[in-house]
């Protein structure tokens, strides 16, 4: 039963069908039963194993293959018509090549399976900013993951009606989950998004990063709002009032983390709380006030499992004690629960690793192996997050008074500092960047230009994007948000992190609501506004006194030459889309710093 009349629907998944001839068709209508028969099916078939359920209450767990544990950017296209909508950042290839590459690997890819249809609403359903997506998958682990990422059934129709064609159609076969004909195309002028042989979630839950940024970004741009890979979250002042932040980091830089902080103690007893509304993407549009309104158009969180602990992210191991799906991460064979690299000291004896193979975790561990894949997820419904926040399904969504960049930077960037205004916030976001940290292969401290940090998400030629949200300011105008940028990664001679980050990040987060507020005056420093080091609350910190704050917003003024020649580097690619605001902005960045 399709759940909807709506021809446009129909008429499409009929052609999924006619292409990938599955044996049976099933539409996804949300309910309980229905959901409940599928996970016993994929746990009778193997897909899913069912973790220990008085510790872990409707867990499961899922296994990928080795060669599938990530989202694949060298295999990832943005199939506009034309390359320079692409842009440089993006791989392109023109839409009719590369279906005709594609179409035979869909080609009866489902005979002998199943075709789940799964409606879903991104955003909450009667939402003005949420939209529809329909995605057609061989996949059970892809349904059961998408029932927590998004509002997934017939309730999604509701948003389309019956006549709409404003849907985003998404193909996903994991095929033979060939890693050499994997790929993940997008046609932004299509609405549409083609998946195959992968199931590893950031490339087959098609609602989040292909939809709700790469495509969504495209949409933002012609309907005049914003899709960005950014955070949400809501500071409650001891007077009750709460302000909302989004922030955008890239990869490995915390962004769970700052999503669900807990405030040290001292904000705590004054009052102070964090609300989450989202941890990783916010589609942002004007609102009848003129202010800019957010909602966090996903319904859960694909969080990466290592380095999540009681000490680093409380609020976000509570979210993964009921009704979670592991992937990839190690198993306790002594209770069937699950374990992963900085959960504790204690890697179980009695485990088996993410690839399956039954270890001694202790010696396993000693040894130097990784009994979790390093990007091993856990997908937890937002409302098991303790500090979920109570407009977390506001169809109006939050207002937003700050927006934050940040990245890792051992020595140029201080702590904070506040753009000058919005054209120079969008300045300071468009040169974002990231030094690369041991952790990952190749040379240390490498700076990668990561803008907005949504290098790898943007839908189309960045420079465009660019543009779109120097006019996104024009049309907000007294309204905007204010821009700030932070970065908790400084480090000493030793290359120790001075700042202590995690819950005293509240502490930058203070200054940047104070000044949203007008409370608190700032330096003007060439690089932008910096807090008076009294301005940081340091209350309670054993380490950091005012001279360690003065330190942390030192601003190197050679190191920003050199950093203002990097970013002259970057924006040589993109030729006549660069806007000549943002050259202006460098160019007047490159006089104060002279
Ligand atoms: C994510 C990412 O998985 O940004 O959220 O890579
Ligand atoms: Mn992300």
């Amino acid at each position: 039963m399709a759940g909807t009349k709506n021809p446009n629907v129909i008429k499409w998944v009929d052609e999924m069908a006619a292409l990938t001839k599955p044996d049976k068709i099933v539409w996804i209508d949300g309910s309980a039963e229905q959901l409940d028969a599928l996970r016993k099916e994929a746990i009778s078939s193997g897909e899913v194993t069912e973790l220990n359920q008085e510790k872990l209450p409707g867990c499961l767990y899922h296994r990928t293959l080795p060669n599938d544990v990530a989202r694949v950017e060298d295999r990832t296209f943005i199939c506009s018509k034309e390359k320079i909508d692409a842009g440089p950042t993006n791989n392109w290839s023109d839409p009719q090549e590369m279906k005709e590459k594609l179409l035979p690997l869909y080609d009866g890819v489902m005979k002998g399976r199943t075709m789940y249809v799964i409606p879903y609403s991104m955003g909450p359903i009667g939402s003005a900013l949420a939209k529809v997506g329909v995605e057609v998958t061989d996949s059970i682990y892809v349904v059961l993951n998408m029932e927590i990422m998004v509002r997934m059934g017939v309730k999604a129709f509701e948003n389309l009606g019956d006549t709409s064609d404003d849907f985003v159609r998404g193909l996903h076969s994991k095929a033979n989950v060939d890693p050499e004909n994997r790929y993940i195309v997008h046609f932004p002028e299509e609405n549409t998004i083609w998946s195959i042989n992968s199931a590893y979630g950031g490339n087959v839950l098609l609602g989040k990063k292909c939809f709700a940024l790469r495509i969504a970004s495209f949409q933002g741009k012609n309907e005049g709002w914003m899709a960005e890979h950014m955070l949400i979250l809501g500071i409650e002042k001891p007077n009750g009032e709460i302000k909302y932040v989004c922030a955008a980091f890239p990869s490995a830089c915390g962004k769970t983390n700052l999503a669900m902080l807990i405030p040290p103690e001292g904000y705590e007893a004054k009052g102070y709380k964090v609300w989450t509304v989202g941890d990783d993407i916010a589609w942002l549009k004007p609102g009848a006030d003129g202010k800019l309104y957010a909602i966090n158009p996903e319904n859960g969180f694909f969080g990466v499992a290592p380095g999540t602990n009681v000490k680093s992210n409380f609020n976000a191991l509570e979210s993964t004690k009921k009704n979670t799906i592991f992937t990839n991460v190690a198993i306790n064979n002594d209770d069937n629960t699950v374990w992963w690299e900085g959960l504790d000291k204690n890697p179980p004896e009695n485990a088996t690793e993410w690839k399956g193979a039954k270890v001694n975790g202790k010696e396993y561990a000693a040894e130097g192996g990784k009994l979790a894949h390093p990007n091993s997820r856990f997908t937890a419904p937002a409302k098991n997050c303790p500090c979920i926040s109570k407009e977390f399904d506001n169809p109006a969504g939050v207002p937003i008074s700050a927006m934050v960049f940040g990245g890792r930077r051992a020595k140029t960037a201080p702590l904070v500092y506040q753009s000058f205004n919005w054209a120079h916030g969008v300045f300071v976001g468009s040169s974002m960047a990231s030094e690369t940290t041991a952790a990952a292969a190749g040379a240390v401290g490498v700076v990668r230009r990561d803008p907005m940090a949504m290098l790898p998400f943007c839908g189309y030629n960045m420079g465009d994007y660019w543009s779109h949200w120097l006019n996104m300011g024009e049309k907000l105008g007294e309204n905007a948000p204010k821009i700030f940028n932070v970065n908790w990664f400084r480090t000493d001679d030793d290359g120790n992190f001075i700042w202590p980050g995690f819950g005293d990040n509240m502490r930058v987060l203070d200054w940047i609501i104070s000044r949203c507020d007008s409370e608190v005056e700032a330096v003007e420093t060439p690089i932008g506004f910096e807090p008076k080091p009294e301005d940081i609350n340091i209350d309670g910190l054993d380490d950091i006194n005012l001279d360690v704050i003065k330190g942390l917003l030192s601003v190197d003024k050679d190191l920003w030459k050199e950093e203002a020649k990097g970013i002259r580097e970057f924006y040589s690619k993109f030729g006549d889309k660069l806007p000549s605001k943002l050259n202006d902005e460098l160019i007047e960045l490159e006089k104060r710093l002279a």
